[in-house]
């Protein structure tokens, strides 16, 4: 079974995204004797990224899709509960686009619950003592924008897959000049490994049902 992790470039002034630190240190790992591991770099952009995960989920077609991005000053990793159908940042994209109170699909619902198994994915990973904690806002930004598409996406096409979002904090590198809590990069990639196998495991119980 495939798993598709999807990190973010660099994005408001900082030299590196977490989320892409983390999931590039997972492409091509085999996590299982079943689970293979793969990733994908996402623009910060409203207009592209989305239909870069989709272009890679074409490629790899993986059973599995994990969407991560960075939430600074957040500290815990947070699977995301919902994607809302609405950007609201006052953040420009590295296209320098800036969206607010827009909806993402037109008559598309307000809200989509993730598909992952997230209480499964924050036991697993509280158990080896790496802070993590559920999150109800993915934001306005374009975190949630890939994550509301995402989500879109995979019901129209019948839930034949799953895939959902999870949020990470800063890396320790990133918060020399603040206070900011941060997590190693050591931890983070653990901790979404796990979380890919837990979540191919769920998937192939609703799948063998
Ligand atoms: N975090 C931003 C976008 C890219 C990223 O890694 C967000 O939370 O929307």
């Amino acid at each position: 079974m495939r798993v598709l992790l999807s990190g973010f470039a660099p994005f408001g002034g900082s030299g590196l995204n977490p989320s892409w630190e983390a999931v590039r240190r997972l492409d091509g790992v085999q996590a299982t004797n079943t689970v293979e591991l793969f990733a994908t770099k996402l623009p910060v952009s409203y207009r592209e990224a989305a239909d870069r995960l989709f272009a890679s989920v074409r490629v790899i077609c993986p059973d599995v899709i994990i969407a991560v991005g960075q939430a600074g000053g957040r500290e815990a990793i947070t699977p995301e509960l919902f994607a809302m159908n609405r950007s609201n940042s006052e953040n420009p994209d590295n296209e320098g686009i800036v969206l607010t109170d827009q909806m993402i699909v037109e008559d598309g619902p307000e809200k989509y619950k993730s598909a992952l198994p997230v209480h499964e994915i924050i036991w697993t990973i509280q158990k080896l003592g790496i802070p993590v904690e559920l999150s109800e806002n993915a934001g306005g930004f374009v975190c949630n924008h890939v994550f509301y598409k995402l989500m879109h996406e995979l019901e129209k096409n019948g839930k034949s897959k799953i895939g959902g979002f999870i949020h990470v904090p800063f890396l320790p590198e990133q918060t020399l000049e603040n206070d900011a809590p941060s997590v190693g990069i050591d931890q983070l990639t653990e901790a979404l490994k796990q979380a890919a196998i837990v979540s191919a495991a769920a998937f192939s119980e609703t799948a063998t049902v």
